[in-house]
């Protein structure tokens, strides 16, 4: 039975990448941090599957006893302070977390478990404004906020520890990805929660930033595939994962409204709230490398995860699917 350890499992894609790696029957144990009301929302059906570990990614000493208690086979780096408009009002914090914790879960796997395969989510962001379209592993870097400078960071730190220790250290260069584990503040899930609260006459507005934005956006749960492709490997290499399709952010605004029979333009009222000190402008992914060489593919296109998400919130919010709800409108 193989062990892997994953930090950020309560995250939306460490619950994915949780399901996934107990299908395949390894020993899944999972860190979490300390909170002052239980989180496990994401991973509730499998919670007791998961051997806990309580740490943090800024405490190294908890690292070190994570890696000592679960001698994992495989380490997922996915904790991070993932939100990508908060890491301006806190940068240090997203700093610390998403900078340093990578160093501080590098050094616990050298010092305790040296031939642990170790995989770092690393992220589009970095390509921040684009210097070519689209953008493979290649692309240099040019990060936009200070959430993009960490995990430019983090990228390198652990190309360093492949180069300099010899370790079975990956990177995967992840484009969006959303699913209706996404976190409520991020766009995709946003809109769908937003678009279910308008339907269900429980909201009628919805404010937003740049609705020009363009990003390429897939299904987490085909993303976490590549997460563990990547792990098996003869080599540790970097991949990009993507779609290779870039949609706006007003598109996926009139997807998700035109789902529930609704016209977005009565009811988004743009607010400079949400409108960012920069912005990355377009993200279009070039996944061929991982395509050919790990013989990863995509299963749900952009439209199908939009209306998903919608189904998934309507449920939620109003104890019925969309389509059950049709039935009596
Ligand atoms: P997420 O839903 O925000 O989950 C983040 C996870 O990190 C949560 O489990 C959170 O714990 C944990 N965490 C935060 N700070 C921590 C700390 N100091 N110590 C230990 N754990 C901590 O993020 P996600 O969307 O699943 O993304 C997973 C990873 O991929 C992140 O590193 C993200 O930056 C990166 N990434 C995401 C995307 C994407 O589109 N989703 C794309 C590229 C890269 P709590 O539950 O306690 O908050
Ligand atoms: O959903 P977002 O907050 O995601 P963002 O900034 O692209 O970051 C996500 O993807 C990265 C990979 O490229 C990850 F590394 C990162 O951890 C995170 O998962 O915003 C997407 C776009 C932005 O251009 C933003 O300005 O949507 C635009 N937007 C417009 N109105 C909005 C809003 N974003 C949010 N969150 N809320 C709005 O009201």
């Amino acid at each position: 039975m193989k062990r892997a350890l994953i930090t950020g499992v309560t995250g939306q894609d460490g619950s994915y990448l949780a399901e996934l790696l107990l299908e395949k029957e390894y020993k899944v144990f999972g860190l979490r941090r300390r909170t002052s009301t239980p989180n496990y929302e994401n991973v509730e059906h499998i919670k007791d599957q998961i051997e806990w570990i309580d740490g943090d990614l800024t405490d190294l000493s908890s690292l070190i006893r994570a890696i000592e208690v679960s001698q994992p086979d495989e380490v997922y780096n996915l904790a991070a302070q993932s939100f990508v408009a908060t890491s301006w009002p806190q940068p240090i914090a997203t700093g610390e977390i998403t900078a340093m914790g990578v160093t501080n879960m590098l050094e616990a796997v050298r010092i305790v478990k040296p031939d642990a395969r170790f995989y770092q989510a690393s992220s589009s962001e970095m390509f921040g404004k684009v210097v070519e379209t689209p953008q493979k592993e290649t692309t240099p870097f040019y990060p936009r906020s200070p959430y993009g400078v960490a995990k430019v960071y983090g990228h390198w730190i652990t190309v360093n520890y492949r180069e300099s220790f010899n370790m079975f250290a990956c990177s995967g260069i992840l484009f969006n990805h959303e699913s209706p584990r996404r976190g409520l503040e991020f766009v995709t899930r946003k809109v769908t929660d937003g678009v279910a609260r308008i339907k269900l006459g429980l909201a009628n507005e919805l404010r937003m930033g740049n609705l020009d934005a363009k990003r390429d956006w897939g299904f987490a749960g085909d993303y976490v595939r590549a997460m563990w492709l990547m792990l098996q490997q003869d080599n540790p290499d970097d991949y990009v994962i993507s779609t290779g399709e870039t949609h706006t952010v007003q598109e996926l605004v009139e997807i998700a409204f035109n789902y529930v029979g609704l016209d977005w333009q009565e009811y988004v009222v743009l607010d400079e709230k949400f409108v960012r000190p920069a912005e990355v402008d377009l993200l279009l992914g070039d996944c061929n490398k991982a395509k050919k060489k790990l013989g990863w593919n995509l299963e749900v296109s952009f439209e199908k995860l939009v209306e998903s998400m919608v189904d998934m919130d309507l449920e939620r919010l109003g104890k019925k699917s969309f389509k059950q709800l049709k039935i009596y409108l």
